[in-house]
């Protein structure tokens, strides 16, 4: 593959590429792209995510609400986007990630919704941060939310939610957790594009993450409040 040029500005080529490539259901020249830009052009594994997979998700999304795109555009570019953090981690981790521990995480899509791409990303920017994390996985009930907390003693539970209709689960998840006395021991973190401070705020949760990278910010700050305290 040649050098991908500068666009006018300083603007690298290779992102644009990289979006270009999901929104026209290329998956295996996103993933090459991916490759091309971390090992041969050096670029920062977040940014690749950021200003590539991300923004080409987002324009793909849009076009999805709009009926141009369908729902077999989307599946094909969430494989290419779980194709390419697999081949990021690595890198993610060793170069930017945090030596101490910084505390136990579990972390979950709400029940109802699938989507898990966010999730994953944001249990990567967690570890790299230095958080040892269990992924639940996507689909997670009140129930298994609130068992996996108390049997793992878990310092923060992470809900993520992406649509509108089951978000509420979020609040059935600490519900049931209060309601299983274990609410007071441990920090609860939600996130997902419909998901805001207020939001949080008004369910009982603790902290709000925009993106993977503030919630990992976040994580750090509520834990290290906690231990101050105790
Ligand atoms: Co669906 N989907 N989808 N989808 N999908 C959305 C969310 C939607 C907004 C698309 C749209 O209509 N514009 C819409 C929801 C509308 C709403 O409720 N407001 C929608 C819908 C309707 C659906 C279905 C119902 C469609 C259908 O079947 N008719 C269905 C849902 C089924 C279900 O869950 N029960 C469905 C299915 C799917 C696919 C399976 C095809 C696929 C998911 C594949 C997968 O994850 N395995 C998919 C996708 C890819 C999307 C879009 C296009 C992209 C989501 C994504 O991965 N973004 C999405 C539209 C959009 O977001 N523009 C859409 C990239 C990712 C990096 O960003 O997930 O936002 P995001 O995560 C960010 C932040 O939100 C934040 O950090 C992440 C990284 O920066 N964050 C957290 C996330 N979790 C966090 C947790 C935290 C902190 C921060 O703390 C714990």
């Amino acid at each position: 593959m040649k050098a991908i040029e500068m666009k006018r500005g300083g603007t690298p080529l290779i992102y644009e590429e990289i979006a270009k490539a999901m929104v026209d259901g290329d998956g295996n020249k996103v993933v090459n792209l991916v490759d091309f830009a971390l090992n041969q052009e050096n670029r920062p594994p977040s940014e690749i995510i950021k200003r590539g997979l991300a923004s080409g998700m987002d324009i793909l999304g849009r076009l999805y609400e709009s009926g141009e795109k369908y729902l077999v555009d989307l599946i094909v570019a969430s494989d290419a986007f779980k194709r390419s953090i697999e081949i990021l981690k690595p890198r993610l981790i060793e170069s930017e990630s945090d030596a101490k521990l910084s505390g136990l995480v579990i972390l979950g899509t709400v029940e109802g919704d699938i989507h898990e791409i966010g999730k994953k990303l944001v249990g990567i920017a967690l570890e790299v941060a230095g958080f040892r994390v269990i992924d639940l996985g996507p689909d997670v009930s009140p129930d298994r939310f609130s068992d996996e907390a108390r049997n793992l003693k878990a310092d923060i539970l992470g809900m993520s939610s992406l649509i509108t209709t089951t978000m509420i689960n979020a609040k059935r998840t600490i519900d049931k957790l209060v309601e299983d006395g274990i609410r007071g021991n441990i920090k609860i973190m939600v996130g997902g594009a419909p998901v805001d401070e207020l939001f949080v705020r008004k369910i009982g949760g603790d902290a709000y993450g925009k993106d993977a990278f503030e919630a990992a910010a976040v994580a750090k700050k509520i834990v290290d409040l906690s231990k101050d305290k105790s």
